[in-house]
């Protein structure tokens, strides 16, 4: 048995419970990454594979750049970790201060956690303690939106959307109700960027206060645009009005920038390019590259200062051992220095009408009912196959993979969603290849 043979026929038996995977199908038929750098991945045999989907969705700035390996290899040899509860270290205060430069106009102050999924249950721990801080204390209920994706603890799944994530898990936090989607193919299919209709469904807010009472809300989470459910974009005045009943009605509005965030809609953040500014952010995956796992949120100003005028003391009980983790601070300074110095948001926002042209040519390709983009991502939503829904979806990321493109899926769609450093014939290759794929497929 050659080596891969070897190590493929281990796996059947390998401790490893990969998460969100069929693990019994991959482990028959694995598919492996070995080595990456700039746009490509190898396999462990040394075939060359783009990445369509950043990792998954963190690598903004390509694989292995040499300002953030550096930056990391210098801080493991210098101090491998350091505490931050009553204790600190420079690189941690330095790296806040950084983020709060380009952070959303007001949102100036920086809560480290390790992921995205506790970047929003932090959010969702912070309005709460927020609101009792300012004598609001009855707020309590958190309003999420149907196919939202807001990670996988107990508080991003509980506002979360997606049915087959919180089924399994009991009945999730106390006083979570949900708004509607947003997906409206009738009247949206094949819009480019926002979508002219849907507007008047931020309404559905006003009909969960006036359920509740509006007093008893603490906070509403959204994705500006949802990646994990297949790509949805805020229609055109959605996100506005949204911003205005929040504000009506003393409700803190959160945006959940772990996809959207660090330059893939062509600013840093989603909020920026919307021009609606939230009262907390969550991010994570392009805040490092995705090189050490870390999460962030943003906090209005005002919120901080609210902690600040309590009691002496612990203004907050809430943090993670690894809340500002050197590795990941050092990961995160070289990622912002490389954003820079290379101009990738802005090198986003100008590759964004090629993409677009490149993801709608697939209007005419087979199996495809629905194309949507903003920024550097794209979903192509397939007709699913009759009784098999997920299947085609499926098979065309496999395909791809073997075809060397690595794309995502999520339902019947396919996502993308590659590094900023694309160059204009890897687009090409990314859609051609999904459109061959496609037009084989049964
Ligand atoms: N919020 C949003 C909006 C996300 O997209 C999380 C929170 C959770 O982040 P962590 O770091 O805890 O995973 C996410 C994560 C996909 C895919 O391909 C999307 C995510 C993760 C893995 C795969 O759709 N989003």
């Amino acid at each position: 048995m050659n080596k891969r043979a070897e190590f493929v026929a281990g796996l059947e038996q390998s401790a490893f419970w990969m998460p969100y995977t069929a693990n019994r199908q991959f482990k028959k038929a694995p598919r492996l990454l070995a080595r990456a750098e700039g746009m490509y991945y190898w396999t462990p045999e040394g075939r060359k594979v783009l990445d369509g989907c950043a990792g998954l969705w963190c690598v903004n700035a390509g694989h292995s750049r040499p300002k953030i390996v550096e930056a990391v290899t210098r801080q493991v040899a210098t101090m491998d970790f350091a505490p931050t509860f009553q204790m600190g270290h420079p690189i941690a205060f330095e790296f806040a201060d950084r983020l709060a430069r380009i952070a959303p106009p007001g949102l100036s102050r920086v809560f480290f956690t390790n992921s995205g999924s506790e970047a929003v249950d932090t959010a969702l721990k912070i309005a709460l303690a927020y609101q009792r801080a300012r004598g609001e204390g009855q707020r309590f209920r958190l309003i999420g939106r149907e196919r939202g994706y807001h990670g996988v603890n107990f508080g991003g799944m509980s506002v979360g959307g997606i049915p087959f994530n919180r089924k399994t898990f009991g009945p999730g936090v106390a006083g979570v109700d949900h708004i509607r989607h947003t997906h409206d193919p009738a009247r949206n299919a094949f819009s480019r960027g926002q979508p002219a209709h849907g507007a008047e469904l931020a309404d559905d807010l006003e009909r969960v206060c006036q359920l509740h009472d509006p007093s008893s809300i603490a906070a509403v989470i959204v994705e500006p645009v949802a990646g994990s459910t297949g790509v949805l974009v805020a229609p055109q005045g959605y996100l506005e009005r949204l911003r205005e009943i929040c504000t009506k009605h003393g409700i803190l509005l959160i945006f959940d920038e772990v996809i959207t965030g660090f330059g893939r809609l062509g600013k840093a953040f989603a909020s920026q390019r919307f021009g609606v500014m939230p009262d907390l952010c969550t991010t994570a995956k392009g805040l490092t590259n995705g090189t050490v796992p870390m999460g962030a949120v943003f906090v209005r100003d005002t919120i901080y200062d609210a902690f600040m005028q309590g009691p002496d003391g612990i203004e907050l009980f809430h943090g993670y051992t690894y809340s500002g983790h050197p590795l990941a601070c050092a990961a995160g300074l070289g990622t912002l220095e490389t954003f820079e110095e290379e101009g990738l948001f802005e090198r986003a926002a100008s590759l964004d009408q090629y993409w677009q042209d490149a993801a709608h040519a697939l209007k005419d390709a087979r199996h495809v009912v629905d194309i949507r983009n903003l920024g550097l991502v794209a979903g192509i939503e397939l007709e699913p196959r009759r009784g098999a829904p997920g299947q085609r979806a499926y098979e065309t990321f496999v395909k791809s993979f073997e075809a060397g493109v690595l794309i995502r899926y999520t339902g019947d769609t396919i996502a993308f969603s590659p590094p900023l450093i694309i160059e204009k014939p890897q687009i090409d290759r990314i859609f051609q290849t999904a459109r061959e794929i496609l037009a084989a497929l049964d």
